[in-house]
C-alpha cells in the first residue's frame, strides 16, 4: 500500500503558500480531478460499457467523434459546472464556449480542455489522455465570450494532463514546477509519485509522424534526416524513434526520459498551420514542458507567447529536451 501525499493534500498545502488564496482554485482543481477519475473508470471499462466506436457525429474540426469523445466531454462539463469557480468552459469537442448555466453561481476562472486526446487510439486499446488549462476570466467579466479565452499561454494559471495508460497518472503545474501523481484505484486517490519533474536537456529520441515527411518544411526535413543518419551522419550518434499518436503519451515519455516531439507545420492542408490546437493542446503542454526545464516552440516563436486568434486555432508544435528544441529553432532561422 502507498501511504504518500495525496493530490488533494498537495494542492491544499500549495494553496497555503499563496497569500490571500481563497480556496477557489483548490476546489476547482479537485473537481477537475474528480472528472479525471470518472474518465479513467470509463476508459478502463471500454467495451464492457459499450463505449467504444464512433458516435456518428463530427466535431467543429470536421473530425468524426468517438462515443468516448462525447461522453468524456460531458463528464468534464457536469463535474465542473456546479461549484461556482468557473465562468465558462471551452473544449475541443464544442464549437462555442459553454457558459455556466443557471442556477449555478459563476466564478472567476475559465477552463479549457481536450477531454480525450489521442482518441484515434481508443478502439485499439492504446493510451489516451485528458489535457486541461485554467485561465482567469478578465476582471469584472461574468458573461465571458470566446474572446475572453484568447489569452496567450503565459497567462495560464495552471495546466495539466491525465494519462490513461498501464497506470492512470496526472501531471500538474501551477507555475512552480511539475509534479506527477499516480491513481491508486483501491483507495480512489492520486498519490504524489513524481516530485518536481525535470526534462533532461539532451536526448537521442525523437517523435514525429514520418508519413507526413513530404509535406514538411526544409528545417524539419533536415533535422529528421540527420537523426536517421545516426552515427554515420553529422550528429555522430544513433537516434531512436517513437510515435504513439497520443500527444499525452509522448509528452509523458519526454517528461520521464527526455526526447523531442514534433507536429510541425506542413503543406498537407494549406489552410491549417499545424495539426494541434493552441488553446487546449499546445499551450497546456508547453506550460508543463517549460516548467520542467524543456522548451516549446513553433520553430519560429515560443508557443506560449502567441496571441490566439480563435478558440480552435492550430499551431506547429516542437517541444521537449532543451538542446534539441534549440537546434530545431536554429535550423528554422
Ligand atoms: P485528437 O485530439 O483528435 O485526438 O488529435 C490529436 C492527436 C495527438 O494526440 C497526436 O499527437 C496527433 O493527434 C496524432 O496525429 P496523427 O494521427 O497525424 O499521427
Ligand atoms: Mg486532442
Amino acid at each position: 500500500m502507498h501511504s504518500g501525499t495525496t493530490l488533494t493534500q498537495f494542492i491544499i498545502e500549495e494553496q497555503r503558500r499563496v497569500v490571500g488564496a481563497t480556496g477557489d482554485f483548490t476546489s476547482l482543481l479537485n473537481d477537475v480531478v474528480t472528472a479525471i477519475k470518472v474518465i479513467a473508470h470509463v476508459v478502463n471499462k471500454g467495451d464492457l460499457l459499450g463505449v467504444l466506436g464512433s458516435a456518428g457525429s463530427e466535431n467543429v474540426q470536421g473530425e468524426t467523434q468517438k462515443k468516448l469523445d462525447v461522453i468524456t466531454n460531458d463528464v468534464m462539463l457536469r463535474s465542473n459546472e456546479w461549484a461556482g469557480h468557473l465562468a465558462a468552459m471551452a473544449s475541443e469537442e464544442m464549437e462555442d464556449i459553454f457558459l455556466i448555466p443557471k442556477p449555478y453561481p459563476r466564478g472567476k476562472y475559465l477552463l479549457i480542455f481536450d477531454p480525450l486526446d489521442g482518441s484515434s487510439n481508443i478502439d485499439v486499446n492504446i493510451s489516451v489522455g485528458t489535457i486541461f488549462s485554467i485561465l482567469r476570466a478578465p476582471e469584472g467579466v461574468t458573461d465571458p465570450t470566446a474572446q475572453d479565452f484568447l489569452q496567450p499561454g503565459t497567462r495560464q494559471v495552471a495546466a495539466g494532463y491525465a494519462l490513461y495508460g498501464p497506470s492512470t497518472m496526472m501531471m500538474l503545474t501551477a507555475g512552480h514546477g511539475v509534479n506527477g501523481f499516480t491513481l491508486d484505484r483501491d483507495v480512489g486517490e492520486f498519490i504524489l509519485t513524481h516530485r518536481n519533474v525535470q526534462i533532461t536537456p539532451d536526448t537521442r529520441e525523437f517523435a514525429i509522424n514520418t508519413s507526413n515527411e513530404r509535406f514538411w518544411e526544409p528545417p524539419v526535413q533536415r533535422y529528421v534526416e540527420e537523426c536517421l543518419q545516426g552515427k554515420d551522419g553529422p550528429r555522430g550518434e544513433n537516434f531512436n524513434m517513437r510515435w504513439v499518436a497520443s500527444m499525452v503519451a509522448e509528452v509523458h515519455r519526454i517528461l520521464v526520459r527526455g526526447g523531442v516531439f514534433l507536429y510541425p507545420k506542413d503543406t498537407k492542408d494549406p489552410s491549417k498551420a499545424g495539426k494541434l490546437r493552441l488553446l487546449y493542446e499546445a499551450n497546456p503542454m508547453s506550460f508543463i514542458v517549460e516548467q520542467a526545464g524543456g522548451l516549446s516552440s513553433t520553430g519560429r516563436e515560443r508557443i506560449m507567447d502567441i496571441k490566439p486568434g480563435g478558440l480552435h486555432q492550430r499551431v506547429p508544435v516542437i517541444l521537449g529536451s532543451r538542446n534539441e528544441v534549440e537546434r530545431l529553432i536554429a535550423y528554422h532561422r
